[in-house]
């Protein structure tokens, strides 16, 4: 019987301007240079449906979206997101990384917003069933320093334009969470020059190959 092909599925988390977009291309780089396909999705988004549901989450406007209206948005493009790109992908045997998935629901709607993380827990069976990532990496930086490197760059979106003690509360959630995980996660210090950020991103994603599977 041939072995079947099995793909992998990792994620990039982290608070505003931590670098993942700069890294992400590092890291699927390093990744082909070794001969995997792989495939770079994001979220919210990674369809062109999804996409459009990112578009209507991330778009600032004078009407308060309601906390369920924002969660059920999240999962609702994760599930577009599954169905079309990332189940697709592993089946066939190529590996996915997506910058931000269900953690960022975690850190952003549950510790950020303050939704029950119980829900975001049932949500998540009932979209996910066992897909879950193997590796996370979770860029490290302090909010400060992070919403400046954003601010730098572009206007703020809707979640850009919280206050800075939201995004502490996220960055306690991620990091939370990544203490109850260490399995899977591997926190990078995103303070640290480019060069040394993704020496780290290198290390932890050879460790991460080194494993059997
Ligand atoms: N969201 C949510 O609430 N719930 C969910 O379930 C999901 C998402 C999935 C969109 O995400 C929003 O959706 C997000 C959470 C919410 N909130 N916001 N906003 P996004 O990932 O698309 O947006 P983002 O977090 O704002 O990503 P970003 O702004 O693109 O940041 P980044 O990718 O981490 O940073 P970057 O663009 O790579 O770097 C920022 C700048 O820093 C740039 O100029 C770099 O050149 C510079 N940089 C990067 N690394 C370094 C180092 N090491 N030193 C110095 N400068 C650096």
């Amino acid at each position: 019987m041939s072995e079947q092909k099995k793909g992998r599925f990792l994620t990039v988390e982290g608070t505003e301007g931590v670098g993942k977009s700069t890294n992400i291309e590092f890291l699927c780089n390093l990744l082909r240079e070794r001969g995997i396909e792989v495939v770079l999705t994001r979220e919210p988004g990674g369809t062109p449906f999804a996409e459009e549901l990112r578009e209507l989450l991330l778009t600032p406007r004078e009407e308060q979206i309601s906390q369920d209206a924002e969660l059920l948005l999240m999962f609702a493009a994760r599930a577009q997101h599954i169905a079309h790109v990332i189940r697709p992908a592993l089946e066939r045997g190529a590996w996915v990384i997506s910058d931000r998935f269900t953690d960022a629901t975690f850190a952003y709607q549950g510790g950020g917003r303050g939704v029950d993380l119980h829900e975001i827990e049932i949500l998540e069976k009932l979209v996910q069933k066992e897909l879950a990532p193997e590796l996370t990496l979770l860029l490290d930086l302090d909010v400060e320093v992070g919403l400046r490197r954003a601010s730098a760059r572009s206007a703020p979106d809707r979640f850009e334009q919280e206050k800075k003690a939201f995004f502490e509360r996220v960055r306690t959630a991620y990091l939370q969470r990544a203490a109850n995980d260490p399995q899977r996660f591997a926190i990078i210090d995103a303070s640290q020059t480019l060069d040394l950020v993704q020496q780290q991103i290198a290390e932890s994603v050879t460790r991460f190959l080194e494993q059997p599977v």
